[in-house]
């Protein structure tokens, strides 16, 4: 019997999961894990600040804001053609999707054509395409969805109680609203939040819960480790144990089965055996390429050993022109995060 898809998780049995002795954690999650997909093979994504810096907001994590002295400089917003170029790169490097960032609290309408344009262009490449520009409307989340827009990544980055602890400028309540913007206009959702922010871990599990008891799993859930960066007033929060980063993967694995789980931010901090820990404990997916937005990412030389010295495989992934988020494979027992999963048969080894 495959593992059911839940909605309506408590918190108190999140954190069972959380105190389980690590070894039973991470066999349980290794287990959940092959009920969906093939844990030999991995996505890969690769990231362009297509707008840096400047951001209005006072997301305190964020290297971005421009009321935090980082050293970011503003920019603004990239040529299409120059996009289109990274993006090519990208893909021959062997990434499957490009997602393309804005320093924005949200877009303005005159940006959406400039956008929409990017990501045709970049679909045009084959390429899966996701979009990371703030705060949506309705309207303008159908624009994008119309571009061919495939994902939408939108995090909530910690459990509701949490949040105004470290964002003031926005509740979370607006973060929802997006998403089901994005889900009201047929796109994919990338949904998942930050660790290491000085949360206790009932707030991790708060996070997931969240997460895990959206009206749909979040098709791709990033879950990123905070890069602290000077400047930001999240620099200097004490680090979390590693152990328990590698947890919080499992415990997203086991509670959103058909969902891909991106190590994502912070792996640049992360040694190779960590890593093959959070890929055992469910992590299926990475961000690829030396940057992330204006933050440094493993070497892709360092990220190819890595997948050498695991055995593990790159994935390419066939483009779901006309993908039904809520259509089911037939391996798959749920009505949700199925897309990922049918693609994956459609995966094949490039590397
Ligand atoms: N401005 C848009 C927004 O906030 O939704 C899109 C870009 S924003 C940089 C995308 C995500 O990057 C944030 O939601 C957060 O989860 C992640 N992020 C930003 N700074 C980070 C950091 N220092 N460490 C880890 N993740 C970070
Ligand atoms: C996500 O969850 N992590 C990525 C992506 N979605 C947009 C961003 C990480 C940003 C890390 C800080 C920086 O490079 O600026
Ligand atoms: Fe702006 Fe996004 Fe950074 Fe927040 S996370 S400051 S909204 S770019």
């Amino acid at each position: 019997m495959p593992t059911p898809i839940r909605h309506d998780y408590r918190r108190e049995e999140i954190l069972a999961l959380f105190d389980l002795p690590f070894t039973e954690l991470v066999f349980r999650a290794a287990s959940v894990h092959r009920e969906h997909f093939d844990p030999t093979r991995v996505q890969v994504s690769t990231l362009l600040s297509i707008k840096t810096g400047g951001c209005p907001e006072d997301c305190g994590y964020c290297p971005q804001a421009a009321r935090y002295d980082t050293g970011v400089a503003a920019q603004k917003l990239m040529d299409a053609d120059d996009v289109l170029a990274r993006a090519r790169q990208a893909r021959d490097a062997g990434a499957t999707r490009f997602c393309m960032g804005a320093a924005w609290r949200s877009p303005k309408d005159r940006d959406i054509p400039k956008v929409a344009a990017m990501i045709r262009a970049v679909r045009g490449l084959g390429l899966e395409t996701c979009a990371t520009l703030g705060m949506l409307s309705a309207d303008q989340a159908l624009a994008l969805k119309d571009a061919g827009l495939d994902y939408y990544n939108h995090n909530l980055d910690t459990a509701p109680e949490f949040y105004d602890s470290v964002i003031g400028t926005r509740v979370y309540q607006d973060r929802l609203d997006t998403l089901a913007a994005v889900r009201a206009a047929g796109m994919k959702t990338c949904c998942g939040g930050i660790v290491g922010m000085g949360e206790s871990r009932e707030q991790r599990a708060g996070l997931l819960q969240t997460l895990a008891n959206l009206p749909e799993h979040p098709e791709s859930v990033p879950v990123n480790l905070l890069v602290q960066v000077p400047g930001t007033p999240l620099a200097g929060t004490a680090a979390l144990d590693p152990f328990e980063f590698v947890r919080t993967i499992a415990v997203a694995r086991l509670l959103m089965p058909a969902s891909t789980v991106r190590l994502s931010a912070g792996r640049e901090a992360m040694n190779d055996e960590m890593q093959g820990l959070c890929f055992l404990a469910g992590a299926n997916s990475i961000f690829y390429g030396e940057k992330l937005l204006t933050t440094d990412n493993p070497e892709t030389d360092r990220d190819r050993r890595l997948f050498e010295r695991l055995g593990l495989s790159v994935l390419t992934v066939a483009p779901q022109q006309d993908s039904d988020a809520s259509g089911c494979g037939s391996a798959c027992a749920c009505t949700t995060g199925a897309a990922e999963a049918d693609a994956e048969a459609a995966m094949e080894e490039v590397v």
